[in-house]
């Protein structure tokens, strides 16, 4: 029997902070893991490299789902999103291994193909109106079937989601960047620009568009009824999800579909939403709730309740998680869509391989396992810099939800 014979905490910054989980078994057959936590990256490395990396030493590399009980169950202390985006790179490294050891690409271990390609959005956003309706075009021409819009709320300093280069990259100052918020300015504001694009787009391309957390549950509700006839695919976030309760009043005032799950990390996290029918899509991701095995067992309740996927895939999560979340989105019968915003060229030339994107889907790659690589050498380039995502305040100084 193969045994677990290193565990590599590998930290590189091509761009922006990536953690990553390398583990190589006495056969020499190695499996990566993604363990990025956006800004707080350091305290995942040191959880896989101070508690779990001596518990795998030695153990079957076979046994998955074992492993992952053994060391949810073993940590005695519950959940969080240290503990379970460090127990999601162990779990993915070790599916990676699973499939190059079977010779299969990790999907076909999950039971194969539900579909032919996996429906991906992308994210259009501008300074301005007249910016933003320009880039929705751009992504339209480049074959993108489904776009999130996201304008800057005049006046507001950093509006989210507004990107300034190539890819958005909130998490780019070394301190917390301060930006501003103001509900009613937003409330005015949001619902006419979504109506510019979707005058735009016509029928036939779906538009999304996040809130982040930003509005209050009746707030929520106003917004999502005062955009019901431009058809969103969904609003996301549109209030906090701590308090799944919160979800119920927002239902009961309007038909917007919702999705949420990004920030939460288990199955309870999200099991009143889903059994409820709060949501129409849960956001949770392989690295940031338990991995592979954690995240088809949420996704298979959600089936249930015919709640379909929504994966969180910002540029925060390295591409060995858009290739996890891709063998996993081809497989599962619920998929909705994908996010999908893209890495830079430095980070691609790091993490080598993963998924296809054509015509506005992404497709598996057929090596076995995840299919991707990680070239070290490149890596050592970029040493970790520190950096941390934004804090948002009302226009009194107060803070308020980011
Ligand atoms: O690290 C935080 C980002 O991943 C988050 O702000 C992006 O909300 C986000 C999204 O939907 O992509
Ligand atoms: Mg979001």
């Amino acid at each position: 029997m193969a045994t677990i014979e290193r565990v590599d905490i590998l930290v590189t910054s091509p761009g922006r902070n990536f953690v990553t989980l390398r583990i190589t078994t006495s056969d020499g057959v190695t499996g990566l893991g993604d363990a990025t936590l956006n800004g707080r990256e350091l305290a995942v490395a040191a959880y896989l490299r101070d508690h779990l990396a001596p518990l795998l030493a030695g153990r079957d590399p076979a046994r998955i789902e074992d492993t992952w009980q053994y060391l949810y169950r073993g940590a005695y202390w519950r959940r969080g999103p240290v503990t379970m985006t460090a127990i999601a790179a162990v779990d993915v490294a070790l599916w990676d291994i699973k499939g190059k050891v079977a010779g299969l690409p990790v999907y076909q271990l999950l039971g194969g193909r539900s579909r032919d390609g996996v429906l991906v959005y992308c994210h259009a956003s501008g300074a301005d109106v007249p910016a933003l309706l320009d880039d929705v075009d751009a992504y339209r021409e480049k074959g993108f079937r489904a776009i999130r819009a996201q304008a800057a709320v005049p006046g507001l300093s950093g509006s989210y989601g507004v990107r300034k280069g190539t890819i958005y990259e909130p998490a780019a100052t070394a301190l917390p960047d301060e930006q501003g918020w103001d509900t009613e300015a937003y409330l005015d504001f949001a619902p006419r620009y979504l109506a510019a694009v979707r005058e735009r787009l016509g029928s036939g391309i779906h538009l999304l568009h996040d809130v982040h957390h930003r509005l209050t549950p009746i707030e929520a509700a106003r917004f999502g009824k005062s955009v019901e006839e431009l058809r969103l695919f969904w609003m996301e976030d549109p209030t906090p999800a701590e308090n799944q309760d919160a979800f119920r009043l927002i239902r009961q005032h309007t038909t917007t579909p919702i999705a949420t799950g990004e920030v939460l990390n288990s199955i309870w996290d999200v099991r009143q939403l889903i059994t409820e029918q709060l949501i129409d899509y849960v956001r949770t991701t392989v690295v940031h709730a338990g991995g592979i095995t954690h995240l088809r067992r949420i996704f298979d309740l959600a089936a249930l309740y015919q709640v379909r996927t929504g994966s969180h895939g910002a540029t925060d999560l390295s591409p060995v998680s858009t290739a996890a979340a891709v063998h996993v989105d081809i497989a599962v019968s619920n998929f909705g869509i994908q996010e999908h915003m893209g890495h830079t060229e430095e980070t691609l030339n790091v993490f080598r391989g993963g998924p296809r994107l054509e015509n506005g889907m992404l497709h598996p790659s057929e090596e076995p396992g995840l299919g991707v690589e990680y070239d070290d050498e490149l890596a050592a380039r970029y040493p970790y810099e520190p950096r941390y995502l934004p804090v948002a305040r009302r226009l009194d100084g107060s803070l308020h939800d980011w």
